[in-house]
Formats: structure tokens, C-alpha cells, sequence
């Protein structure tokens, strides 16, 4: 059976047993590359969310809300740093092997969280990398979540659809047979190995572009994999496994003790196989099923925390990690069978591009007692996050972040976000102050012609007022000149020599 109907989902009076616990709980669930129009409560799509829903209808709907980037390492970097994931170079899509890539000797939110006295747990989708390179999947790895704050942690090391394919549990490949060890290479093939280009008649999802190295599940991927078969993860299982950590996790906590759990949703990132229980759940093919999927899994998660009398204490928050894509390198019919459905809702773009459907998603908070049913306009970012969760909880903020606490706006009790925003994809920085957004002129496509997203690179400096214009169709460079001028003084301030036009010659990206 499928959701819930909204406001049935979320008990206002659920739970019964009282804590003597200071400090809130905080549950982030964090979706993968959902688009702001595939949460039924903005209004705008026709997927229906009703659990995530069920957030908004006692918390607060945020309308201006903002990932830092449009891709999810660089995204969640900054989530969990607090600091411009372009303050750091290295910060944009890792391979699955790459390593840890924030430092572990930084402050972080987990890290934060931690001294307060919560316990913390990282469970699901991840991208920011694991060990210090050349890692060795049969050993432990280090260093891995876990030292950057997080207590337990389990996870895949980049995303679904990259090698490899197994969950990694503090640091350890889960269910590893010794005598089948795992290699993994993102330079060249194992000898004997099957790739979806040598053996096409393995395939039971073809790809269309990038994703067609070794095959596990039937499934081609991005890398190359040997061995470890027994602990490779079944893709329709993935939901449950994760949704099941989740409720586990909440089961473990001491009384009295608060606790911070991250669930990283890997939905609707490709590969879309969501469990065969969600097959036609919408017209909308497996990208429309695996939504409903990470909607249930919320609902299971929200629950539960409500049956062991939690959730009248727990913040939850709920976003993704940057806008939505179609076509991102399967044939999953995700784009030709969009018709009414518009997962960017009314905004231009999508994951990987400078228009704001890059970054502009959804975000819905809840707690119970202080909370109450709003829309909020305030400008608010995922990089926010941190110093607003340290103030809200009351305790120390590290220094030099660029995470505002905006604890206030962040449970609707003001209204007051930020003036300002340096938004990013792909390296490339554009700033977003009050209603305008700035555009700088950057070489390369207009358009990424695998997934058909308009980048947002244009020749000249381009000035949207996005309340009048959300889809970002009229230029106002020519006709409010000193309005272009002030906020280009202001963006190059803020990013200085991290603004060049011709940034993918020197970043080396594609
Ligand atoms: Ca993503």
C-alpha cells in the first residue's frame, strides 16, 4: 500500500513519552538530485509526496532555499563544513574512490554536535570520498566519516550508480568474503571482467552515456569492479536497507542523550530501481516510483521516531542536495515520459546549471512546540545549517565559517535570511542578492548535451530579478546598469580570484 494521505502521516499528538532531554534531536534527510517540483507540497509537480508533506503541514515550507551548488559533493561539503565548498578546490563530483575530502581537522557540524554531547550517525547516500587514496576496499579505510564527527556511520562510498557497489559500515565494506576480495580501478577494466561495451546482452538497463563500465545487478556503472560479489548491494533493496539502518539507529539511542542522524537518500539519483512494491506508482516511470519510494521511507523513518516517543523532540529538516535531472545517463525514460510533471517546478535548469533550478530546493523543517504551519521566503542555504543548528541547540559556533546562523528563520520565528549567496556548479560562481541574481559571463556550452540542461553560460554579465522573472527569460544588464555594477563589485569581493571566465581550462573539467 502505498502513502498515506497527507496530515494523516505526521501525529500531532503521537508519541506519549516525555524526556528529560536539554537538547533537541536532529534528523537531516537530505534527497538525492529531488528537484523542487517533485515535492507535492510547493504546488508545482504531480508526484505525490505525501509524507514529506506531512513535514511542511506543521513546520515551515521554505520558497527560497538553497543548496551552494547544483552537483552533490560540493553540496554537501558545504552542509557539513559550513564553508564554500569553492573555498576548496578540490570539492566538486568524486570518483568512488577518491579520497576523504574534508579534511579532519576542520570543524564540522557532526564534530559540533558531538562535543554538545549528541551522538551522531551518517547513513545512506555520501560523495565526499573515504581514506587518502589508492584506498584498499579489503582493509579498513581510513580515515572515513567517522572522523569527521560521526559516531557510526554506513554508507556507499559516491553515489548508485558508481563503483563500488557495496556499503561501507565505519569504514569497513560490509558482508566481504575474504577469499573474493574487492578491487576497483577508475583508470582501466580487470582483465576478463564484463563491461556494458564488451558484453551489451547482460544489460537489463542500458545506458546512454558515461555509465557503461562493469556491470554489477545487471546494471552498468561508472568504474571499474572485481570480486567482493557477496557484498555488493541489490539496487531495489537499497531503500529498505537504509530506511531499516535509520530505525535501528533510533532504536540504539540512550534516553536522555540527544542524537544528530544524517540519512542520505538516494533516490531519485540514477539508476531508478526502486523496489518492485513501487512499480507504476506513478506515470512517471522508475524516476517517478523512486520518488514515492524516498517518500515512504521518510513517512517509515518519522513514524517510527513518533512511536518511540521521539519525535516530540527532534528537529527534523528535510532537502536535496542540488536541482533535478532527467536524462543523467541511463535509459530510464525519465524524460519522455515527464509530460505534465515539472521537477524544476517554475524555475530554469536543473542539476548542473547556473539558472536556479541548480540549486533552488526544497526545504521543509519541523519541531514539534516550535514550529507551526508557515511559507517562509527567507533567503536560507544548506551552508546555513551548521552555525543555525549550533545556535538553535546553544552551543559554541566555530569561528571563520560561512554558515550564518539563521536559527530563527530556519524554525519560522523571523523572517530575516541572508542578503546574499554565492551560488556554484561546476566551479562556476554567481551571486544571488535579495530578488537578483548575477550571472558572470563563462565560456563553454550553453547547453550539456547529454542530460539537454541549460548550463547558464552566457558572453556578458546577465542580472535576473527571479520575482519577477523565476525562469530567468529577461536580462536586465542593460537596463538597470548601476543595480549590474554594484552587485558585480560585490560578487568579485566575495570570490575573488575564484571568478575566471575561462574556468574549465583551468580546473580541467569537462
Ligand atoms: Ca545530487
Amino acid at each position: 500500500m502505498l502513502p498515506l494521505a497527507a496530515g494523516a502521516v505526521l501525529p500531532i499528538l503521537g508519541g506519549c513519552v516525555s524526556q528529560k532531554q536539554e537538547k533537541p534531536n536532529i534528523l537531516l534527510i537530505v534527497a538525492d538530485d529531488l528537484g523542487i517540483g517533485d515535492v507535492s507540497c510547493y504546488g508545482m509537480g504531480k508526484i505525490p509526496t505525501p509524507n514529506i508533506d506531512s513535514i511542511a503541514a506543521r513546520g515551515v515550507r521554505f520558497t527560497n532555499a538553497y543548496a551552494t551548488s547544483a552537483t552533490s559533493t560540493p553540496s554537501r561539503y558545504a552542509l557539513f563544513t559550513g564553508m564554500y565548498p569553492w573555498t576548496n578546490p578540490d570539492a566538486r563530483i568524486l570518483p568512488g574512490d577518491a579520497p576523504l575530502l574534508i579534511p579532519t581537522d576542520i570543524p564540522t557540524l557532526p564534530k559540533s554536535l558531538q562535543e554538545a554531547g549528541y551522538s551522531t550517525a551518517a547513513i545512506g547516500k555520501w560523495h565526499l570520498g573515504m581514506g587518502s587514496g589508492h584506498i584498499d576496499w579489503n582493509q579498513p579505510i581510513s580515515p572515513c566519516a567517522n572522523d569527521i564527527g560521526f559516531d557510526y556511520s554506513c554508507l556507499i562510498a559516491a553515489t548508485n550508480d558508481r563503483v563500488p557497489t557495496v556499503y561501507v559500515e565505519n569504514g569497513r565494506v560490509l558482508g566481504l568474503d575474504p577469499d573474493d576480495p574487492i578491487e576497483v580501478s577508475y583508470e582501466e577494466n580487470f582483465e576478463g571482467e564484463p563491461t556494458a561495451l564488451t558484453n551489451p546482452e547482460l544489460l537489463r538497463l542500458p545506458w546512454h552515456h558515461g555509465h557503461n563500465n562493469s556491470i554489477v545487478n545487471g546494471v552498468p556503472r561508472i568504474g571499474f569492479m572485481k570480486g567482493g560479489t557477496k557484498a555488493r548491494w541489490v539496487d531495489e533493496e537499497m531503500a529498505d536497507y537504509f530506511c531499516g539502518l535509520v530505525k535501528g539507529e533510533i532504536d540504539k539511542q540512550t534516553p536522555g542523550k540527544p542524537f544528530f542522524i544524517y540519512y542520505g537518500l538516494h533516490e531519485p539519483h540514477v539508476p531508478r530501481l526502486p523496489n518492485q512494491r513501487f512499480a507504476g506508482a506513478t506515470p512517471y516511470g522508475t524516476r517517478g516510483d523512486a520518488i514515492v519510494e524516498a517518500d515512504w521511507c521518510v513517512g517509515e523513518v518519522i513514524r517510527h521516531l513518533d512511536r518511540k516517543g521521539l519525535l516530540d523532540n527532534t528537529i527534523v529538516l528535510f532537502t536535496s542536495d542540488n536541482g533535478p535531472v532527467l536524462q543523467d545517463g541511463y535509459m530510464d525514460l525519465a524524460d519522455s515520459l515527464i509530460a505534465d510533471h515539472t521537477p524544476a517546478g517554475i524555475y530554469r535548469g536543473g542539476k548542473y546549471s547556473l539558472f536556479d533550478g541548480g540549486t533552488h530546493i526544497p526545504l521543509l523543517v519541523y519541531w514539534k512546540g516550535h514550529t507551526r504551519a508557515q511559507v517562509s521566503d527567507a533567503l536560507v542555504s544548506q551552508l546555513d545549517f551548521f552555525a543555525s543548528l549550533t545556535g538553535i541547540i546553544g552551543t559554541d559556533t566555530p569561528e571563520g565559517l560561512d554558515s550564518q546562523d539563521l536559527g530563527k528563520a530556519l524554525l519560522g520565528k523571523g523572517r530575516k535570511g541572508r542578503d546574499r549567496l554565492i551560488l556554484e556548479a561546476k566551479s562556476r560562481l554567481i551571486l544571488k542578492e535579495g530578488d537578483y541574481v548575477l550571472i558572470p559571463p563563462y565560456k563553454g556550452a550553453k547547453v550539456r548535451k547529454t542530460t539537454g540542461t541549460e548550463l547558464g553560460n552566457f558572453d556578458s554579465w546577465n542580472l535576473f530579478n527571479l520575482k519577477d522573472d523565476p525562469h530567468e527569460d529577461r536580462d536586465l544588464a542593460a537596463k538597470e546598469p548601476e543595480r549590474l555594477e554594484k552587485m558585480k563589485r560585490t560578487f568579485l569581493d566575495l570570490v575573488g580570484d575564484n571568478y575566471d571566465y575561462d574556468i574549465t581550462a583551468i580546473r580541467g573539467q569537462k
